[in-house]
Order: C-alpha cells, then structure tokens, then sequence
C-alpha cells in the first residue's frame, strides 16, 4: 500500500556544487551552505554516488532567473558585493528595499547579508533546481535531488529568511512546461510563504505546508489554517500549522492523511518537495522534536506514489543533523538502506558527539503541546478544506 514505502529502486539524478560549500553568511550568522557539503561528503563515504546520475548544469542566467524576479531586484543582486555595501555606498541604500543588509533592531543580526558571491551562489543553486525539473521533465530521472535549493521565502522583487532567489517557483514554472499540475510540499518548520504566495491564485499548483506557528514564530502571520488560497487558486492552498515539540507520531498523523487526501483530490502529474531540516529534533532555530527517520518518512511517503519528485533541502541549523538527515534521505529516494554506523570521512569530526551514528536521540524532556486533540482537530479541518475540491 501506499502507505509501505518501497524498497523499489527509483532512477535518481543528484545536484551537487561545491562551489556553493564556500558561501559565507557572516561569522555567526545561522545559516551556513557548508552543511551541504558535509551532507554531500557523507553520501560519497556511504557509495550513494554510484547509484545516481550526476546532474551537470550552468548556472542558471539573469533571463532564467527574471522568470520570476523583478527586473531591478535582478540588477541590484548581481551589482552586489561586501566592498560596494560599505562605505554608505549607493548600493547599500538601494539594497535596503530589497530587504538586503537590513540591520535588525538588536543592531547586530541581518537576515539578509550582502555576502561575498551572491549572485553567484544564487545563480549555481537556482541552476541545480532548474536542472532537476528539466531531468523530471524530460523523463530521464524518477526522483531529483539539489540539497542546496529549497530557497522558500525569497519574493518577487525582495529577499527574506536568508533567501534572495526562489529557485523552487523556478523550477515548478519549469515544470508546468511539461506537467498540467504540480504539487508543492513543504517540511521545514518555517511557511513556505515565497512559493504559496507565487502559486496562491493558481488552479495548476497546489502548495502544502507543515510548520511551527507560535507566537513570534517567522513568518508571522503567515501559515494560518484558513488560509488556502485565492481565486482559481482557492482550496490549493494547505497549510498545517504545529506548536513546539510535535513528534514524529503526531507528525505522521498529520501527514499521511493529508497527503493521502491531496494526491486523491488534486492528481498531480509532479511532485517538488523541500525537506528543511529545521524540523528535527533540537534544531537551533525550530522548536520540533523530529528524528531523522520521522524526517524521512516523509519523503518515502510522497515517493511511494511514484510520481516525478524533485526533492529540495531548505533550513536546517544543527549542521550535522541536516547532513546527516539529508545523506539518509538521498538513500531513501535511491531506495537503499545503508548502516547508521558512519564510515570515516572528512567531516567526522562533527558526528563525535552522536557517537559516529546517523541517527541520534530526539529531546525526551521536550513538551509537546500538540495534544491529541489539536493534532486531531487539525487534521479533520485540513481534510474538510480538501474536500470541497472533490467534484
Ligand atoms: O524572525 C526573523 C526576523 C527578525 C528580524 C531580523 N533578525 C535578524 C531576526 C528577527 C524578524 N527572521 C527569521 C528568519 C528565519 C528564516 C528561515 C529560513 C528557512 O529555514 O525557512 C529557509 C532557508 C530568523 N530566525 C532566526 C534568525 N532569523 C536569526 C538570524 C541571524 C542570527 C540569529 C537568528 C542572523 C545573523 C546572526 N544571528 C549573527
Ligand atoms: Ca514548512
Ligand atoms: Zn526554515
């Protein structure tokens, strides 16, 4: 059944970089690309290599990139770099409304930074996303994988959350070349805001989320259960929202259900799923109380319908979580178990602490207040919302 995911192997193309390894947020800014890298290094060590085709692509260019993005927003990231930003230079004023290099009230913490290579590192993960959908497109791979892609909250003319192009509207646009109807899911604990926003009025794309929404939580205002859609777009937005500490019980009756119920009303022709790893367990930024396999389970669960997935990575703050999260999830889309013993590689270092394992223990003295009843009653009103598409 749909609900046993297969061991059945899936023809797997795999986007890697490592130009974008070297990307730098700032010294103690969150986000750090090199957990790529490391997630990458760990799917070599583990032989995963062999089993997937390698996604060779460009970056994507300004006129690929403009599908999306306004025109000036274009100009001002590409004329971007650290030297032009200081000095109360003329870019720093106009990067300012684009919500670039934006200082926060604290004085210290930016979002956003005018990092050195922007357009560059934007170019090279909005390629990789464009690349994976035109491999599902054209029928040479079942499952895609660009771990350094899942850029959700960049808008149209503007950055937010640490994202400046939103190279998942890219690559679902790419899609609906060759698809009449997308489905987007999304499991990082934050909304994925830039792309429902993107599709909010569309009858083609269907945009799902599940993520923390407490007090103060980003985006705030956003996420809210009877929000789900506009216009032609109305019930084609689903939104899932979760208070701190959701285990990955809660979680799959949540789901499971919901998906279930999506691919029965909605029949998409393609999958894009983000895989955040800001929803694990002790995360830096999200407050969720997810394993890896809980993690995973997800994304064996949209693969068992086999449909064309392209699979994204997103947040993820705990570095060698997400590494290893994302390493077990690119096994899971080959449709290979491998050991939760690591074989020694160059990043080891990190996984000390966890004993060298893949997995490690979620937060046992971490409360959950989705009760049964929340996670209930949350499930019953998305599936009634789902409802009202079936003819
Ligand atoms: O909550 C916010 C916005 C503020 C204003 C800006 N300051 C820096 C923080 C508060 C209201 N932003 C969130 C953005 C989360 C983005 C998540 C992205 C994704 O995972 O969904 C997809 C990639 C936020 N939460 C935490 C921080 N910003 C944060 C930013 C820092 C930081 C510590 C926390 C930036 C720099 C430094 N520390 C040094
Ligand atoms: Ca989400
Ligand atoms: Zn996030």
């Amino acid at each position: 059944s749909q609900s046993c995911p297969d061991g059945a192997k899936r023809r797997v193309c795999y986007y890697y970089d490592r130009h974008i390894a070297g990307v730098d947020y700032g010294e103690d800014h969150v986000m750090v690309p090199r957990r790529v890298d490391m997630a990458h290094a760990l799917i070599r060590s583990y032989g995963l290599l062999g089993d997937m085709a390698r996604l060779r692509s460009s970056p994507a260019t300004d006129a690929e990139i403009s599908g999306f993005h306004d025109g000036r927003y274009v100009g001002l990231l590409r004329d971007l770099t650290p030297e032009g930003f200081g000095a109360g230079g003329e870019v720093a004023s106009r990067a300012r409304c684009f919500n670039v290099g934006v200082v926060s009230t604290d004085g210290r913490s930016v979002d956003n930074p005018p990092v050195a290579g922007l357009w560059d590192y934007c170019q090279r993960y909005a390629g990789g996303s464009l690349a994976a959908a035109r491999a599902l497109a054209s029928g040479e791979a079942d499952v895609a994988v660009n771990w350094s892609g899942g850029m959700h909250h960049a808008c149209r003319d503007r950055a937010s959350g640490f994202c400046y192009v939103n190279d998942i509207v890219l690559a679902i646009d790419e899609l609906l070349g060759h698809f009449r109807r997308v489905l987007y899911v999304d499991i990082d604990v934050h909304h994925g805001d830039g792309v429902e926003t993107a599709f909010v009025g569309s009858n083609r794309v269907m945009t799902v989320s599940f993520h923390q929404r407490t007090e103060g939580f980003f985006p705030e205002r956003r996420g809210l259960l009877e929000h789900v859609g506009e216009g032609d777009g109305r019930h084609r937005a689903v939104n899932v929202p979760m208070k701190k500490g959701m285990d990955d019980d809660g979680y799959r009756r949540l789901f499971e259900p919901i998906m279930s119920k999506v691919m029965e009303v909605f029949q998409p022709e393609a999958i894009v799923m983000q895989c955040g790893g800001d929803s694990l367990s002790g995360d830096r930024l999200g407050h969720l109380n997810l394993s890896i396999d809980g993690h995973a389970r997800c994304v064996s669960f949209m693969r068992s319908f086999n449909t064309p997935l392209l699979l994204l990575g997103g947040g993820g703050y705990t570095i060698n979580h997400v590494a290893a999260c994302w390493c077990y999830e690119t096994a899971v889309a080959i449709g290979k178990e491998i050991a939760n013993d690591m074989p020694a590689h160059c990043y080891d270092g990190y996984y000390r602490s966890q004993g060298y394992k893949l997995r490690y223990p979620v937060d046992k003295n971490l409360k959950n207040d989705n009760t049964d009843t929340y996670v209930t009653r949350t499930k019953c009103a998305v599936l009634r919302n789902l409802s009202e598409l079936e003819a």
